[in-house]
């Protein structure tokens, strides 16, 4: 639509108070006699989910009727926060609706914060992939979101004494207005049972469990336009067939309720603790009813839409599957199973169409993230899965013969090891007859039975010896050993699969291809491409900071900015200009308040918003390194302490430095980390002679809405990851945006941010990505010269300082004590002494605020780059070749 067709339709006040009033009456879960919040935000949901489903419906039957080409993004998180404030300000209902709810006595902020987040992602990752729906439906492209409908979602972390307590998110209590349960769209899921033959080679899986998968709707509004897609959720129940209603009247209603059980608990927890083997089962099953499920349903609308002749090729110019990292892998088996079991398509023609169909993004090099998957357990779970898997790795080994020969068996052997999809799996016979292995190997003994008298004879004997020799050392280098795992690697799998392998930053991509699937780089450089990722300025400016929006609007003219955020650039003219300077001061001013109020209210710590807000909120994890931000603090208070009154406030200024995110429930070294900061937070609050010159604060329960909060109100923030590891970041994306000055190695998106925004504008330090393995070498070969400064805050940690909890494992983990980890693995040591300086670099800048502030502008002004409506469009354009399509 045309902006103006779109207004056409906002409705008043008084209309918007008539519908809020029908569905607290007739709709909400809430008994009749009150009018409290959490009726009203229940009531003020369901009355905007009104408009949504009529935009809903005309996008569907529009996209229906056009049989236009769709994206799928396949996910197995979403982390879409709270929905209210989100779509009404995408619909510019914002005013209206205020001004509603002040009629029916409520206050539209109070309202919104009755919405717990939904929390179905872990981080990065799961918040990409929402707001990459954000900026479809804005730039109208026809897309549709999967995922699964958990019944709790993240934990909600609970800090205690003892450091981080995981507690159940059980965000679906109350009800969910945003989602729109569809009883007639259920797809049967299957695992165990047999692989049979049937006729003309044709495969029939049958027996095993089925389960039932059910389709909720959660639509997707775009920002001042109709287009509203859909992100359609998986839930899971048993199947009417399966439940066993005669166990049921027999009286054995445990073994009835087991099978629904059974069924139901596939969707009940994001990321299932998978340490057991009934936790991975119930992962692997989680991935498999996303890819089922899904695959079913996106190969049904093709059929309907391609009426009574389908032409399975045109497929690929129907539908494309964005495979969002490994855990969607199995959507590739999954379509060949579908296009040949259940259609009838040859081998050739299904696997043709599924590489032509499905693409792939990476988004961690972290090798202990590369999912892989026991095949013994696949093979149980998903027996035609397994074939089908077994064939496509067969099919790239003759590939990779057919392309570098047999002439030199050391680096085939090389390569097979690096790009099969199976590991530690014998070679099929078709390959090991192609390389004239034979399977029964000669044993020692045999060959030294050989008499030898006759020179001759001998020299023969010592030839064929040799030779023997030789071809059991081939025979050697292409066994297997059997003591190993047998293992699918899902990655690997991917980029076979995938017509498109693409990593999420410049710096990541390139390490994609030279590093991590160099080998498949080499054989199929076209498959690799960038997309630098990007976050949506709509949640991540325009409604998270009002304030500093209104001053943008302002000084560049228009609010075009909010879908065409190249505009920010305009700023960069008046960076140095007095009056901007004042109202962004004041703007930021406004916001470190509120994180301060926040802050009073979850921790009772108190803080000065006159200091500088320094803040690093992430998942917990080594190699984001919280670690080195905590070590750089305790060295600074260590400073402090030594020095009088006076030459403290002189020499520091003032901090407080603010911590926030999830450990994994059993990422061990993860949780002692919340638990060092949070008592070293204890020690220098309370010190009275540190004041207000020094405070560090773990804010509990980090998520999409304290986000929101806390990064308008932000001045520093720590992007830190030892370089190469971080494969993009987005919350550096969100904290640029919003006129915050980044600290930062050379690593993820934190490059590009850097380039954009320039580098006087950003705080660098820390050794680059290609020195690391040199350095890690270096340090585990003992040759790194220790820093004193590093060396003394160990020592001062060690002293007891911060209360009896035994530090040691966290200490010589940075040391590499045997049994302490890996040698200072993620070199905090090594990058101590640069960050330190860099720091100093941070004070000095602090304190010239005219300084800071044109520092902050330029950083807005430089951040247009990283809105994901450009992200969006390079995807649509050179992946996924959709186009926008404006409903008529
Ligand atoms: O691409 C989104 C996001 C990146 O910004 C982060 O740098 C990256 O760590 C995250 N990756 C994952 C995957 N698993 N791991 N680890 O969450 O993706």
């Amino acid at each position: 639509p045309t902006e103006d067709t779109f207004n056409e339709f906002i409705p008043d006040s008084a209309s918007i108070a008539s519908s809020i009033k029908f569905h607290a009456e007739f709709t909400t879960p809430f008994s009749p006699e009150q009018f409290e919040l959490s009726k009203a935000y229940f009531a003020t949901a369901e009355s905007v989910r009104d408009s949504l489903i009529i935009n809903w419906n005309l996008t569907n039957d529009y996209y229906e009727r056009m049989n236009v080409k769709q994206a799928y993004y396949m996910s197995m998180e979403f982390l879409q926060g709270r929905a209210l404030l989100n779509a009404i300000g995408n619909l510019s209902l914002s005013g209206p609706y205020a001004e509603a709810l002040r009629k029916l006595g409520h206050n539209l902020e109070d309202v919104a914060n009755q919405e717990p987040d939904a929390a179905l992602g872990n981080g990065g990752l799961g918040r990409l992939a929402s707001c990459f729906l954000d900026s479809l439906a804005t730039l109208n492209y026809p897309a549709w979101g999967y995922g699964l409908r958990y019944k709790y979602g993240l934990f909600k972390q609970h800090i205690t004494k003892d450091g981080q307590v995981e507690v159940a998110e059980n965000w679906l209590e109350m009800g969910n207005p945003w989602e729109i349960l569809r009883n007639d769209v259920s797809y049967p899921v299957k695992f165990y049972g047999e692989v049979i033959s049937g006729p003309n080679g044709s495969k029939q899986w049958v027996g095993g469990e089925n389960i039932l998968a059910v389709a909720y709707d959660v639509p997707i509004p775009g920002y001042k336009t109709r287009t509203t897609i859909n992100l359609r959720l998986w839930s899971t129940k048993v199947s009417p067939e399966e439940f066993d209603l005669r166990a049921y009247n027999s009286g054995d209603h445990t073994k009835a309720y087991a099978v629904m059980n059974n069924a139901e608990k596939i969707c009940y927890v994001l990321y299932p603790g998978d340490e057991s083997i009934e936790g991975k089962t119930l992962r692997l099953k989680q991935q498999y009813t996303l890819c089922s499920a899904s695959l079913q349903d996106i190969v049904a609308r093709f059929e309907k839409r391609s009426g009574k002749r389908v032409n399975w090729d045109t497929l690929p110019d129907k539908v494309v599957v964005q495979m969002n990292d490994t855990h969607p892998t199995l959507c590739i088996p999954e379509l060949i199973r579908i296009l040949m079991d259940v259609k009838g398509l040859s081998w050739e023609k299904a696997w043709n169409i599924t590489k032509r169909t499905v693409a792939y993004t990476n988004h961690t090099v972290l090798p202990e993230a590369l999912e892989k998957w026991s095949l013994t357990l696949l093979q149980d779970l998903l027996p035609r899965h397994v074939e089908i898997i077994r064939r496509i790795d067969e099919e790239l080994i003759h590939e990779i013969i057919a392309e570098y020969g047999t002439g030199d068996l050391d680096l085939l052997e090389q390569r097979f090891k690096k790009m099969r999809i199976l590991e530690n799996i014998e070679f099929p016979n078709s390959v090991l007859e192609l390389l004239n292995i034979k399977t029964d190997t000669p044993t020692v003994d045999s060959v030294e039975e050989i008499d030898v008298d006759d020179n001759e004879i001998k020299a023969t004997e010592k030839k064929e010896k040799e030779e023997e020799e030789e071809e059991e050392e081939e025979e050697v280098r292409f066994k297997v050993d059997l003591k190993l795992p047998m293992m699918v690697r899902m990655a690997n799998l991917c980029v076979v699969g995938g017509f498109s392998v693409n990593g999420v930053a410049a710096i990541h991509s390139e390490i994609v291809k030279e590093e991590v699937f160099n080998e498949f780089y080499k054989l199929w450089p076209e498959k690799f491409q960038n997309k630098t990722n990007g976050v949506t300025p709509r949640r991540w400016i325009r409604f998270c900071n009002p304030d500093l929006s209104k001053i943008i609007t302002k000084w560049i003219g228009t609010e075009d900015w909010v879908t065409d955020l190249e505009k920010l650039a305009i700023l960069r003219k008046f960076a140095d200009n007095e009056d901007l300077q004042l109202e962004w001061i004041e703007a930021k001013r406004r916001n470190k308040i509120k994180v301060a109020s926040f802050l009073k209210e979850k921790t009772g710590y108190a803080v000065d918003p006159n200091a500088m807000f320094d803040v690093q909120v992430k998942r917990i994890h080594e190699y984001k390194r919280q670690l080195l931000n905590i070590m750089g603090i305790v060295y600074r208070y260590k400073k402090m302490k030594e020095l009088s009154a006076k030459e403290r406030k002189e020499m520091f200024v003032p901090r407080v430095c603010i911590f926030g995110g999830k450990a994994f429930a059993t990422y061990v070294q993860a949780k002692r980390i919340v638990k060092f900061i949070t008592d070293v937070g204890a020690t220098i609050n309370h010190d009275p002679e540190i004041g207000d010159l020094l405070k560090v604060v773990f804010v509990p329960d980090y998520n999409v809405s304290v986000a929101e909060m806390l990064i308008p109100g932000s001045e520093l923030s720590q992007h830190i990851s030892t370089a190469g590891m971080e494969a993009s970041g987005t919350s550096n994306m969100k904290f640029a945006m919003n006129g915050c000055i980044l600290i930062g190695t050379l690593d993820g998106a934190n490059v590009e941010i850097r380039e954009e925004v320039g580098e006087d504008n950003f705080f660098l330090f820390g050794a680059r990505a290609q020195e690391i393995a040199g350095l890690r070498k270096k340090r585990a070969e003992g040759k790194c010269v220790p820093d004193p400064r590093f060396e003394e805050v160990k020592a001062y940690v060690r002293s007891g300082v911060f209360g009896p909890y035994n530090y040691e494992e966290l200490m010589g983990s940075l040391e590499g004590n045997e049994g302490y980890g890996r040698a200072d693995y993620f070199l905090v040591g090594k990058d101590f002494p640069s960050y330190l300086e860099c720091q100093e670099e941070v004070d000095k800048a602090y304190r010239d605020q005219k300084r800071w502030t044109k520092m902050s502008i330029l950083n807005t002004a430089g951040s247009y780059k990283f809105s994901s409506d450009r992200t969006i469009h390079e995807y649509a354009r050179d992946i996924w070749r959709i186009e926008p399509v404006k409903l008529a």
